[in-house]
């Protein structure tokens, strides 16, 4: 329900509704879009940007936020721990428990490795769980994986490893079908064909999904098949530091336990960080579409014993996050409405963009709109445009809604607003980490050996900007692969002696490039201060 204040532009919306669906908005062109990402992108800020002083990145530039737990100390010093007791031993040792996580641990477990999930929150906290609009796999026969790599490919501004890229668009057809086989209940026409739709920057349509909870039906599944399969899981223990052997391969990780504070050591033959992203470090003050948990930590692990980064400077703003109620401020409004026929509308009812660009140029024309265009329209809360969703009933026909956003209709109902009958407000949420820790196509870091990395927390296989439905792909195809990769690898690792000496050399880095800053890494948690004078 609309206060009085919203009716004269949601008006104006209504009347031109359907003139609007009809309107075939023009797609920009390579030189309008590069002029105006460089001009309202938050990537393009250079003033939210540090540039790192010390580390394999040493001279590069990361969101200041970054740059300060990348640079920060760590949570303990080499002599905290007796690193000659493990309490833990195991042939892989999987940090995180998403979807990444969790398909690594089913491959390793099948390869026979004796493989050990640790998981800050519970295993299936996290953003695999919040994706919704679907996953992409050239499986049809209008389709084919070099059409999905060209694609992704120039979405990505031609910047991914190709072989990365590669590899993700040629097994994700076999990832659809593993999936389906665990138990995924893919939406399917009445002959048992999957359905598929276009998102932001694709040629075809290749979106599979699950209504618009794909994450959440996803990570049901991967987590049952992890736990039937009674890999050991330890909740609520986090990753506070990496272990190397006295060769310099990676050889386990020091846990905390959330509650007690206690510390465990996890001797593994190898480590595969699968940590998730970054929504939650709020950079630029961007609220997020992630969940509670997304505060960049295998970057921060990985980086300090050395590994390196690659594209850690760009972010993904999700062009459609909730602006309206403040309640739901930042919440994911996936793109699946859009490839519904939703437009984004400006407060005087006029479209303003062609709504299946890619996802770094739509969030940079609503910027614009909002912001020198003045096309923006007051939330209360900040500024927002509309997305104009009962053109879905109209194009689709009455019931397509439930149907097809059945978690939308509910997400925005509880606050009395019908999206059958309503548009909504929405505005850029920080959705996604582009960059991350640097692999070659095995998913091993390209230079901390028996170190693996799968999910969010790598950094090169999309390039500078990610399409639609790749995540949930990549989680996939990066989390099997590195499952099995790691497994296999196992079996010929000999551990030699354990330490953490990496913490003192860090420490002098640190010194001599004259940091002083107090803080500690990884961050673990947001720190949100609890506002008294608010209640
Ligand atoms: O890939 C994503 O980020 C995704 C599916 C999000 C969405 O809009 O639903």
């Amino acid at each position: 329900m609309y206060s009085e204040k919203f009716s004269e532009s949601l008006k104006l919306v209504e009347q031109a509704r359907d003139k609007n669906i009809a309107l075939e908005p023009a797609r920009m062109t390579a030189e309008q879009k590069d002029t105006l990402l460089a001009t309202y992108h938050p990537d393009y800020k250079t003033d939210e940007f540090e540039v790192l002083k010390i580390g394999a990145n040493k001279g590069e530039k990361v969101p200041m936020e970054l740059a300060a737990m990348l640079e920060a100390k760590s949570r303990i010093s080499a002599n905290d721990v007796d690193l000659t007791k493990p309490d833990i031993d195991c042939d892989v040792l999987i940090i995180g428990g998403g979807g990444a996580g969790c398909s690594a641990a089913i491959e390793a477990d099948e390869a026979g490795a004796k493989a050990v999930i640790v998981t800050k929150l519970r295993i299936g906290d996290a953003n695999t769980m919040m994706a919704e609009g679907g996953i992409q796999a050239a499986d049809k026969e209008n389709d084919s994986p070099a059409i999905h790599f060209l694609d992704a490919f120039g979405g990505g501004h031609f910047a991914a490893k190709k072989e990365l890229l590669y590899k993700l668009v040629n097994n994700a057809p076999e990832a659809i079908l593993w999936l389906n086989e665990l138990g995924v209940e893919f939406d399917k026409d009445k002959d048992g064909n999957m359905i598929t739709t276009h998102g932001g920057g694709t040629s075809r349509k290749r979106m599979h999904a699950a209504k618009d909870y794909s994450g959440a039906e996803i990570m049901r599944t991967l987590r049952d098949e992890v736990l039937n399969r009674k890999i050991p899981v330890i909740d609520f223990t986090a990753a506070i530091e990496l272990i190397l052997d006295e060769n310099g391969n990676a050889a386990g990780a020091v846990l905390m336990n959330m509650e007690t504070k206690d510390l465990l050591v996890a001797k593994a033959k190898t480590v595969i960080i699968a940590t998730g992203g970054a929504g939650r470090m709020h950079y630029q003050g961007f609220p997020t579409s992630n969940h509670y948990g997304a505060t960049a930590d295998g970057l921060v692990l990985g980086y300090r014993v050395g590994a390196k980064l690659l594209y850690a400077d760009t972010l993904q703003y999700h062009p459609t996050g909730a602006a309206f109620p403040e309640q739901i401020f930042g919440a994911l409004v996936t793109e699946k409405v859009r490839s519904l026929g939703a437009k984004l509308v400006n407060k005087n009812g006029e479209v303003f963009m062609h709504p299946l660009e890619t996802r770094d140029v739509a969030a940079a024309s609503i910027i614009r709109e909002c912001g020198d265009r003045q096309n923006g329209v007051d939330t209360g809360n900040g500024l927002g445009v509309w997305l104009d969703t009962p053109m879905i009933e109209k194009i689709g026909g009455e019931g397509t809604i439930e149907k097809r956003i059945p978690a939308m209709m509910r997400m925005f109902g509880k606050y009395g607003i019908d999206i059958r009958k309503e548009p909504i407000l929405v505005y850029p949420t920080l959705h996604y980490q582009n960059g991350g820790l640097d692999i070659n196509e095995n998913g091993e870091t390209t230079n901390v050996k028996n170190l693996f990395v799968a999910g969010e927390a790598v950094g090169g296989i999309h390039g500078r900007n990610r399409l639609m439905g790749n995540s949930l792909l990549d989680i996939i195809v990066f989390g099997r692969n590195a499952g099995t990769n790691a497994a296999q690898r196992s079996k010929e690792v000999n551990v030699g002696k354990l330490t953490l000496s990496h913490i003192d050399k860090f420490l002098k880095e640190r010194n001599e490039a004259g940091i002083d800053s107090t803080e500690v890494s990884p961050k673990l948690l947001p720190n949100y201060v609890h506002n008294a004078k608010e209640q």
